[in-house]
């Protein structure tokens, strides 16, 4: 390893154990140690300063810092010509680009004048739409080169929700591409850029790559082309000196209540948290191919595809399309075809490429492989196995990560090749990591053999600082149901040997194949249509995509033939207000909901319907109206 390569690695459960009792004892020590290997143009003041009563906490206060510097040209003069990116495209026939640390640097510090050029400052929020193309960690970057706060949001959401982010940042401008291709797809990206502008007066100019050269209406005086721009600025670009405080990014993510929050992260901690956990979890070592299949639109790619992997020094594969295009066997022609090492994907993937059969696996050679890795929502056992015997071949350690968009980066994992895995369980907190299971009042339970809601008693340096333009917001939902803790919002158990097993939501929020959708977002956008006169959402167990959505809907008037071509319109509204992402797997008209006599919906009902047990419906003695549940019952999908 050469020498500016970070000294960060654990590489033994003796070490894992030391370091973790000595980020506990002394947390501040432990981190400040860590943060040494990064690159700083002024150190820190304070290392830590926290309350959780306020929700504030500030790592490294003080210290002056450019995360591109460190993901960017502290590479050059030792790995300046190693690749940075790789990029896959969805066609597989069309060749893949290697972008190497001094052209990505080039590009970012062009693109960043770009930005410039068009009035972007320090602090300025920038919306990003885009696919998964080289422009899209370029333009990130290139936020973070200038102190802009970039907010990208996944190129599957609706125009609606595309305005809802832009506005509450007031985003000045906009980063997007023709189209984008996914599977045997296009899909348009500027139209619905164009669509969400209508209600977004914040925004003075768009910047358009080409991608599909599908046609676009450019606007004069607005829009302008990524390719065109480019050509006219340099791509000299000093760094913007940036505390370590300051806002590096907001993404937006789903509650239980309300419209999607804007989780904010700063620069210094994120940093530094998302490049240890990097490489410890993964145990990277120079020269390997990393390759997370997540969009850079959520807090997977952000962490584990652009910022710790560069950070790090790595080469990270970014890729365009789908698991399933041309067929089912894209992921390990990828692998195999850029020798890849470590791969980082999702249950849901994983299940759905089960359900294809070995035919696709075998005769791929997959034998670069060292450690799998596993994010976004639980993994059931079957899955943990297939992915360790058919992928991994009995060899490869599979990395089972729990963490949220509001930690920055992985909080509970193995350690790969030092953490003894257990099929389906997250097992140890990463150093740094303090895991506390409380029951319903707040009270820690403790030993082990017990379940709880899972909560954090200590910051670390990657934890939301902010919900963006609503500190109270962050307060309420993170830091408020448990006093002085940090609340998940997961159900977790820690079996006899204090491994932790992470159950699920225990809010009102479904994860649909690894994507957080809150019940009352598809509520309100359900209820948008024509004729509804109310609705309910919970989640229901599906076999490939964890979990799915199953919608009640009261409506005015269904009558017979009408409900099928109801339920479509119904389902094309949720597609125009929120994303396809968030279309209801399963939409059963009721006359009634069941409710208490104070109106509560009773969703432990409705959850237990959706499941099949319609036998074991518990106390319904509370309920206004009880013969809405026989309705129910009998009707149910
Ligand atoms: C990184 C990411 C966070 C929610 C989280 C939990 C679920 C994530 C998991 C997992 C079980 C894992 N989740 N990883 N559940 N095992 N390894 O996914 O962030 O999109 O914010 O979702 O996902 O429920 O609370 P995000």
């Amino acid at each position: 390893m050469s020498k500016l390569m970070m000294n960060l690695q654990i590489s033994s459960f003796e070490d894992y154990e030391s370091a973790y009792n000595q980020s506990v004892t002394d947390p501040e020590g432990f981190w400040a140690e860590v943060a040494q290997n990064f690159q700083w143009r002024k150190p820190w003041k304070k290392t830590l300063e926290w309350d959780f009563t306020t929700a504030t906490t500030k790592w490294f206060a003080g210290g002056k810092m450019n995360i591109t510097e460190n993901a960017l040209d502290r590479h050059l003069a030792t790995r300046g010509d190693q690749a940075a990116i790789i990029w896959e495209s969805n066609d597989p026939n069309e060749e893949s680009v290697t972008l190497t640390y001094k052209m990505l640097h080039q590009r970012v510090c062009q693109f960043a004048n770009v930005l410039k050029k068009h009035g972007a400052k320090k602090g300025d929020r920038i919306c990003i739409y885009m696919p998964m193309i080289p422009e899209l960690a370029i333009a990130v970057l290139a936020c973070a080169r200038i102190g802009a706060i970039h907010s990208v949001v996944f190129g599957g959401f609706s125009a609606q929700s595309i305005a809802d982010r832009i506005n509450d940042a007031q985003c000045n401008i906009v980063i997007t591409s023709d189209g984008s291709f996914r599977g045997n797809k296009e899909i348009g990206l500027k139209s619905t850029v164009d669509d969400a502008l209508i209600q977004c007066p914040s925004v003075q100019k768009v910047i358009v790559s080409t991608r599909t050269r599908t046609p676009v209406s450019m606007l004069k005086g607005r829009d302008v082309w990524w390719e065109n721009e480019v050509k006219t600025v340099s791509s000299d670009c000093p760094a913007e000196e940036m505390d370590a405080e300051d806002m590096l990014f907001i993404l937006y993510t789903s509650g239980s209540t309300g419209k999607p929050k804007g989780v904010v992260h700063t620069c210094g901690g994120y940093m530094v948290y998302a490049t240890y956990t990097f490489a410890n979890v993964f145990q990277y070592q120079q020269g390997q191919v990393h390759f997370c299949t997540a969009d850079i639109g959520w807090i997977t790619g952000h962490s584990y595809i652009v910022y710790g992997p560069l950070c790090y020094g790595a080469t990270s594969l970014m890729f365009e399309g789908v698991p399933t295009y041309p067929d089912a066997g894209r992921f390990w022609d990828v692998i195999d075809k850029h020798k890849v090492d470590i791969l980082y994907t999702a249950p849901t993937a994983i299940r759905s490429l089960m359900g294809f059969g070995l035919d696709y696996v075998n005769g791929k050679d997959l034998s670069s492989l060292k450690v799998l890795g596993s994010v976004g929502e639980p993994i059931n056992e079957e899955a943990w196995n297939w992915y360790n015997e058919n992928i991994g071949k009995g060899k490869c350690p599979i990395v089972d990560t729990w963490w949220q968009t509001e930690t920055g980066g992985i909080l509970i994992s193995p350690i790969a090749g030092v953490t003894k895995t257990k099929p389906a369980y997250a097992t140890l907190p990463l150093p740094g990591v303090q895991p506390i299971l409380v029951d319903e009042k707040g009270e820690e339970i403790t030993g082990n053999g017990v379940s709880g809601n899972l909560c954090i008693k200590f910051p670390w340096p990657g934890i939301i600082r902010t919900t963006y333009g609503d500190h109270d917001r962050c307060i309420q939902t993170y830091f408020s149901t448990y006093k002085n803790l940090y609340f998940t919002g997961d159900g977790c158990m820690r079996d006899e040997d204090g491994y932790y097993r992470i159950t699920g939501r225990v809010d009102d929020v479904i994860n649909v194949s690894g994507h957080r959708i809150g019940t009352a977002e598809v509520e309100n956008a359900i209820n948008m249509h024509l004729g509804v006169v109310e609705s309910a959402v919970v989640g229901y167990p599906h076999d490939i995509k964890g979990q799915g959505i199953y919608a009640y809907v009261i409506c005015e008037k269904v009558q017979g033939d009408d409900s099928d071509l109801t339920r479509r319109d119904i389902l094309a509204t949720v597609t125009r207000v929120i994303g396809p992402i968030a279309k209801p797997d399963k939409i059963q008209f009721v006359s009634g909901l069941p409710k208490t006599r104070s109106g509560k919906i009773m969703r432990r009902i409705l959850r237990k319907v959706a499941e099949g047990e319609i036998n074991n419906l518990g106390d319904t003695s509370t309920l206004l109206d009880p013969a809405v549940v026989e309705e129910i019952k009998a009707g149910a999908l």
